[in-house]
């Protein structure tokens, strides 16, 4: 292994001396920070560029990383909060470079912008692991592989369960006035979803998509979007909304504007990741379906490593297993057997 104290030395003295922590800069997980070893000749050193921490998908998602990127497992991680923002990740990747980590596990919260920090790993000879969402580069060659989902299959399943709910309910050819909550302008997740709903809402003429307006995956921003939906628009028959956290904020403004959703609800909502919280959300009966997105990637990603430390190859693309729930569900068995 690549001795990397030195590199980390130096970087912290610069940042002890530049002061570098204010608000909006990198958050680094000081549990990351653990004391130091002599040698980190026996440890794989994985620099991990997260996201955010702006769901309870993404906490879990890094709680699948930190307990599989263990000491004990033999790794040191160096562990990264972008809070959101790409410049932070960019930074991020260029520490771990001067750091000499072994390897670079990078999370993109869009997908550009990444070729030149891509490139400076390549040059520097660290491996880049794409997880999650995915990169638009000019050369495939820049990442060794991605671990993720299908957001585009988790967009045709939520319509395909829409079409065969109005059925049987009588409403296959009534008019249905729908809006959108979207995640982050420009991730995976985003244009998957919209995109594969998309190709299932053409086949309805009598789908109508009245807005689509991003919620930033989040509570705070899902609540705002959506009384500003229920301001603009009456009668909204269908409520898609790209993930569960702004599903949360987007129930809070229905319910305070005197109406009800879910299944015996004024209106229908569709929600993407989930997480225990949303399945409770849907045995209270304010969700009618939830399309899984997983985000238990940490030991995917081990397992990846370890087979390059072995020097074997790895597929480029591999994608986790998912499924979607439903009201009709027996949801408290589903969330006793379930991780998050
Ligand atoms: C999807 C992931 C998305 C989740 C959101 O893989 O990137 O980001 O759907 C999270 O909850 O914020």
């Amino acid at each position: 292994m690549k001795n990397v104290c030195a590199g980390i030395w130096i970087l912290l003295i610069i940042c002890l001396v530049c002061g570098c922590s204010s608000s909006g800069q990198p958050v680094r997980d000081e549990t990351a920070y653990q004391e130091r070893p002599q040698d980190n000749e026996n440890q794989i050193v994985v620099g991990f560029s997260q996201v955010g921490s702006e769901s309870d998908w993404r906490n879990a998602n890094s709680e699948s990383f930190r307990s599989v990127f263990t000491e004990e497992n033999g790794y040191y991680l160096v562990f990264e909060d972008a809070q959101q923002k790409q410049e932070n990740q960019l930074k991020a990747v260029r520490d771990f470079i001067l750091q000499e980590v072994d390897y670079i596990v990078l999370d993109p919260i869009v997908e550009t912008g990444w070729d030149s920090v891509l490139v400076e790993a390549k040059d520097a000879g660290i491996p880049v692991i794409i997880v999650d969402r995915q990169v638009k580069v000019e050369d495939d060659d820049l990442y060794t592989c991605w671990v993720g989902s299908d957001f585009r299959r988790e967009g045709r399943l939520a319509g395909k369960w829409l079409e065969k709910y109005l059925e049987s309910q009588g409403r296959g050819k009534d008019r249905i006035r729908m809006v959108t909550l979207q995640g982050t302008p420009g991730s995976s997740p985003q244009i998957g979803r919209t995109k594969g709903f998309a190709s299932v809402m053409k086949r309805h003429k009598n789908w109508e998509m009245l807005e689509y307006q991003s919620g930033d995956f989040t509570q705070a921003k899902g609540q705002e979007v959506m009384e500003h939906f229920l301001k603009t628009y009456d009668g909204i028959d269908v409520v898609v909304s790209e993930n569960d956290n702004m599903t949360f904020g987007a129930v809070e403004a229905i319910e305070e504007a005197g109406l009800t959703c879910g299944p015996d609800g004024d209106m229908i909502v569709l929600s993407f990741d989930a997480v225990r919280a949303a399945l409770q959300a849907m045995e209270a009966g304010k969700i009618n379906a939830d399309f899984e997105c997983n985000p238990l990637l940490g030991s995917m990603v081990s397992d990846i490593i370890h087979r390059l430390e072995r020097k074997e190859t790895v597929d480029k693309i591999q994608y986790v297993d998912e499924q979607y729930f439903d009201s009709d569900m027996d949801l408290s068995a589903i969330m006793d057997g379930r991780a998050y």
